[in-house]
């Protein structure tokens, strides 16, 4: 298998979602790091022409969205499977990962954690407490709808971690670093056990903000990324 490269920015779920997948499959990659900011360069508009991230390449095959490279990283690497075989535990499957982009992304994490966690840490900005307040409303409808989907199955998709799980596992563990979660998470004892398994698999564990800011230290001196051995 040639080498997996990952342009992304330390911190960011979205790039923290294609790590996950990649130490699921305890596949090798290497880090690509972006600084904030140099993701609007000439150079990364290249890669990606609406200047986001995560970016994966692999050999001469470049591909952005997040939703996209997870599903080509399930076809290329087909072990372990993360993708449900059942039609109707896929399509949920495929609803959870639309629903992390359109409703817990768009208006409630771009806000909470932003406003939270990104701007006081990178831009140095108090937090604009009226833009997350008017964003709760939204943020109580996603985590009830979050909830109610998993409802007492041990994974997003039914029996077994999917695709659904490795999205929305980045995106919720912001959002739990943040004062909101508690009345977020009140009444979701089973959604908060499942981000509890979550962040305590071997591949949550190797890809804390943390531990891809050592990472991006690392691979300036171009060192490649062994994936830790993923948990059950
Ligand atoms: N739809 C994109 C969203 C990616 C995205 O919004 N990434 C954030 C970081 S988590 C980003 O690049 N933000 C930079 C910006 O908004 O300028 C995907 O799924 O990859």
């Amino acid at each position: 298998m040639s080498e997996m490269v990952v342009h992304s920015i330390p911190g960011s779920p979205f790039g923290r979602a294609v790590l996950l997948t990649l130490e699921e499959k305890h596949a090798p990659y290497r880090l690509a790091p972006v600084a904030p900011g140099q993701h609007r360069s000439a150079e990364h508009l290249a890669r990606h022409p609406f200047g986001r991230v995560p970016v994966l390449e692999h050999d001469a095959f470049c591909l952005y969205e997040t939703q996209a490279i997870l599903r080509y990283l399930d076809r290329v690497l087909p072990e372990p499977a993360l993708t449900p075989a059942d039609p109707r535990a896929a399509a949920r499957m495929d609803q959870l990962m639309s629903v992390n982009d359109w409703y817990l992304f768009q208006g409630v994490n771009n806000v909470i954690t932003f406003q939270r966690l990104i701007a006081p840490r990178l831009l140095g900005r108090a937090p604009d407490e009226a833009a997350i307040a008017a964003a709760l409303p939204a943020a109580h409808r996603v985590i009830d709808e979050l909830a109610a989907k998993l409802g007492d199955q041990p994974w997003f998709a039914g029996s077994a971690l999917s695709l659904a799980d490795l999205l929305l596992a980045p995106q919720l563990d912001f959002l739990q670093a943040t004062p909101e979660w508690p009345q977020l998470r009140a009444g979701h004892a089973r959604l908060q056990g499942w981000l509890d398994r979550m962040t305590s698999r071997a591949s949550m564990i190797a890809t804390t903000w943390e531990r891809v800011t050592a990472m991006a230290a690392a691979a300036s001196g171009g060192v490649a990324n062994r994936p830790a051995a993923a948990s059950a």
